[in-house]
């Protein structure tokens, strides 16, 4: 509304991400030398723009210098089209544990950072890449040797675009399908906190993208539980002001708090969308916002540190936050809950007293009523069935009031 968002011509050129490009390789030049194994870490749960820079990323390190990539991640693959990814490109990933950090000569995180969270590198061993879209954090500990963080960047995939231009490597169809995803993904077709170097990645993608790959990554079928879930969201769901707040109870995969999140964001005269689920002992958070004038990843960060001892990340209109909750009460965890939650809908500035429900309780009720006709009618005679017999099912008119409608089991069956 009133936003613009980079009009194509904006885009740089390819001699452009070409000059941007080309002194990062060189300083992987240097960090690759008498080196051969990488390991590229993605989030715990990763999503397409992680596990796009990772599989880029390795890529260009084993076309360039020889080092054979293993990409890792520490928790679950859950959302349906982040398997189907992983499946129709043949991406090979595995789940890291804490003794795999010393194994490998080289160290990349992908699309988050040291101090961030949302993933299992220990505090102790600094990574030696890092590549990152999300606005940069402080660091206490040591800076990694290579760190390219923030920037005008509305995917992590970006990044490692510009780095395979400046490689003049012309990537295979699966490398170019998956970053193209990873742009897409993260940034909703280019509609979300896209930048020109974003637009320039996404013109470089599109005709090395296999298409209807993509298009089975992004339809695919899903489990019964995303429905159970997706209802629970709705019946649950509270709407203040301008902001709906969802709690999913427990969840199979964390990453449906992010994508119901987006989902939420659909609903007309919504503008922000807060999503909690509750995975292995800990509450996960998804914040999502329309409005340019709010960060969610500050204001969820902010909150989830100062209050909880949980992690939190993302930039402006996307955020994620992690609170273990092990060892605490039933009590204590709802108390962190609405605690977090009402701050940030005060955050929103809608009033947390003060909510409408997505939908009316009564409506969730199991009859099969069907409404009642608007007018009154004439009831119909019974149709003789084939075989010759009436419906004795069907109640016998009562003294010309035919409002009363006809209970399910009288419907023929569709
Ligand atoms: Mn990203």
């Amino acid at each position: 509304m009133g936003q613009k968002t980079p009009p194509v011509v904006d885009a740089p050129t390819e001699e452009a991400c070409v000059e941007r490009g080309q002194p990062k390789l060189e300083e992987l030049r240097k960090l690759a030398q008498g080196k051969t194994t990488l390991l590229a870490q993605t989030h715990d749960y990763p999503d397409p723009d992680t596990i796009a820079s990772a599989l880029g990323l390795g890529w260009l390190m084993g076309e360039l210098f020889g080092i054979e990539t293993t990409i890792g991640y520490g928790g679950i693959i859950g959302r349906a089209e982040n398997k189907a990814m992983i499946k129709v490109l043949g991406i090979k990933m595995r789940r890291t544990n804490t003794g795999d950090f010393k194994k490998y000569d080289l160290l990349a995180l992908l699309d988050t950072q040291p101090e961030v969270g949302n993933h299992c590198v220990p505090m102790d061993r600094t990574p030696d890449i890092v590549f990152d879209h999300h606005f940069p954090r402080e660091l206490e500990g040591p800076t990694p040797e290579f760190h390219d963080v923030g920037g005008e960047y509305g995917a992590t995939s970006t990044k490692v675009v510009e780095l395979i231009m400046a490689s003049g490597l012309e990537p295979p169809t699966n490398i170019a399908t998956a970053l193209f995803y990873g742009v897409k993904s993260d940034t909703l077709n280019l509609a979300r906190e896209a930048s020109p170097a974003d637009v320039a990645a996404y013109l470089y993608l599109f005709p090395r993208a296999d298409n209807r790959l993509l298009a089975e990554i992004e339809h695919p079928q899903v489990p019964l539980d995303y429905f159970r879930v997706l209802g629970k969201a709705i019946t649950r769901g509270r709407i203040y002001g301008t902001m709906i707040v969802s709690d999913l109870g427990e969840v199979y995969t964390p990453d449906l708090c992010a994508e119901v999140a987006d989902r939420m964001l659909q609903v007309e005269g919504v503008n922000h969308a807060l999503v909690a689920g509750w995975f292995e002992e800990a509450l996960f958070l998804s914040l999502r916002t329309r409005s340019r004038a709010k960060n969610a990843g500050r204001i969820l960060h902010s909150l989830v540190t100062k209050f909880t001892d949980g992690t939190a990340g993302g930039h402006g209109p996307m955020a994620g936050a992690r609170i273990p909750m092990a060892g605490r009460s039933q009590r204590s965890r709802a108390d962190i809950r609405r605690k977090i939650v009402q701050k940030v809908v005060a955050a929103f500035g809608q009033d947390y007293k003060h909510y409408s429900r997505m939908v009316n309780p009564s409506d969730s009720d199991h009859s099969m009523t069907p409404p009642p006709p608007k007018e009154p009618v004439e009831e119909k005679k019974p149709k003789p069935e084939k075989n010759g017999k009436v419906d004795s099912q069907r109640p016998a008119k009562k003294n010309g009031r035919p409002k009363e409608p006809a209970p399910a089991e009288a419907r023929p069956e569709q």
